[in-house]
């Protein structure tokens, strides 16, 4: 059967929620079966939608408010829907004891790591020293930077391959990681690009938009499948799951 895949997306000033449909085709296209969680605040209406889900999705969108992380805003910041922070920090807590997997992209990775007690670069072009342009100018379906792919890490198993295609379209990333993540994915300047928890079941997370290349780039499709072919698995792995 396939799985439901709880997609956690955009709660904008208007508290619209609203999704960005590369993320639900590639998520359909995969085998799975997408469901937009909307901004709901009784606690037993998330808990019976995460007992419902099979998967999580967190997504891109605005930067995640600085203070989850211990630090004061700064003026480079962009786009802060605070709202959405503690919507999904609280979702995050929840789905995270379920061991149930957990898929981040781009704001979706950040996070998973504030979430984990890591921080993020708030302003890459005014923090970090780099040639590569991670708000690329090419259209979005477009790879403009490679990631270099740890080995013996799970994107590794998994592609094959010791570098991947990634677009880019983000100026935070992950600076101090978070408990338990390591990193899989790396760009020539050094940033994280993909990160997984050694300690968790299945919780990964990658800074680049694989749901804008997995149609023309097989490992990129490779990150999608193998995430739905977690979430179809019947679940009774606990960790620590020693086999
Ligand atoms: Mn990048």
């Amino acid at each position: 059967m396939k799985p439901i895949i709880g997609v956690l997306a955009e709660i904008d000033n208007e508290f619209c929620t609203r999704v960005q449909n590369p993320y639900i085709h590639a998520i359909e296209r995969c085998g799975g079966i997408p469901v937009l969680f909307p901004f709901i605040d009784e606690e037993e209406t998330m808990d019976r939608l995460v007992d419902l889900c099979d998967g999580f999705f967190f997504t891109g969108g605005a930067d995640i408010h600085p203070k989850h992380y211990g630090e004061v805003l700064e003026s480079n910041i962009g786009g802060i829907q605070e709202h959405r922070d503690a919507f999904e920090f609280k979702c995050f807590e929840k789905v995270i004891k379920t061991s149930k997997p957990i898929l981040g992209i781009c704001r979706g990775a950040q996070l998973i790591n504030v979430a984990l007690g890591g921080t993020l670069y708030q302003d890459i072009p005014s923090e970090v020293s780099t040639k590569i342009l991670h708000r690329q100018c090419e259209p979005k379906f477009s790879p403009s930077h490679d990631v270099r792919i740890i080995v013996r890490t799970p994107l590794y198993e998994m592609t094959g391959v010791e570098q991947i295609k990634a677009n880019s379209f983000h100026h935070q990333a992950i600076k101090k990681l978070g408990k338990g993540l390591e990193i899989m994915g790396i760009a020539e300047d050094g940033l994280i690009e993909a990160v997984y928890s050694a300690e968790e079941r299945y919780v990964r997370a990658y800074q680049w938009h694989p749901e804008r290349l997995f149609e023309t780039d097989p490992q990129n499709r490779r990150i999608f499948e193998d995430f739905i072919q977690a979430c179809s698995q019947p679940f009774a792995l606990q960790p620590p799951f020693s086999v």
